[in-house]
């Protein structure tokens, strides 16, 4: 396994669409999935999508265990969301793209997700509570979307400013 680097806003990959996987899951898909487990528990973070590492591919990894609790990894290949509740919850979230800012986003309460796991199965399940968020976080990414795009302009270019203000401090 191998840590790679998360990029940051304003990296302009981050606001592409990733393409899905063709051809299942393979082994060179299972170490990505692999190398991007270690890089976020490295973060630490609890989600990450291929194309924060810089791979425009439809994948997702996230784990949800609460400190104390053993590891519980979750890998999406190809996931859709195929049904969204009318009901909305709002949920404080943070990004490894966008460092140190959090804000609340308003999402659908429970969603159906359909993806292929680590063997290459076929999953769908309903998710509610932080896996809804988190999952709908993630589908986000693999659409070019950031959860700062939730926000207003003001809000959003305030986030970006403050990133890149960040970096060049950390450069000097
Ligand atoms: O996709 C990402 O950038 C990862 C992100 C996932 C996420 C967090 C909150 C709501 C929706 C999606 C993160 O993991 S940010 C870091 C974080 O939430 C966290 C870090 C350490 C312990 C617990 C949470
Ligand atoms: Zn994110």
């Amino acid at each position: 396994m191998a840590l790679r680097e998360i990029i940051i806003v304003p990296d302009p990959r981050l606001k592409q669409v990733s393409t899905p996987v063709e051809g299942g899951v393979t082994d060179d898909l299972r170490t990505l999935m692999d190398d991007m487990l270690e890089t976020m528990y490295a973060a630490p973070g609890i989600g990450l999508a291929a194309v924060q590492v810089g791979v425009m591919k439809r994948v997702i990894v996230m784990d949800l265990a609460r400190e104390g609790e053993p590891p519980a990894p979750r890998h999406f290949v190809n996931p859709e969301i195929t049904w969204s509740s009318e009901e909305t919850v709002p949920y404080e979230e943070g990004c490894l793209s966008i460092p140190d800012i959090y804000d609340e986003v308003h999402r659908p309460a429970r969603v159906k997700v359909r993806y292929l796991n680590y063997a290459g199965e076929t999953v769908e399940e309903e998710a509610e509570g932080l896996y809804a968020v988190c999952i709908q976080h993630e589908m986000d990414h693999l659409n070019g979307v950031l959860f700062i795009d939730h926000l207003s302009r003001l809000k959003r270019d305030r986030a970006v400013a403050k990133v890149k203000k960040g970096r060049s401090a950390k450069a000097a």
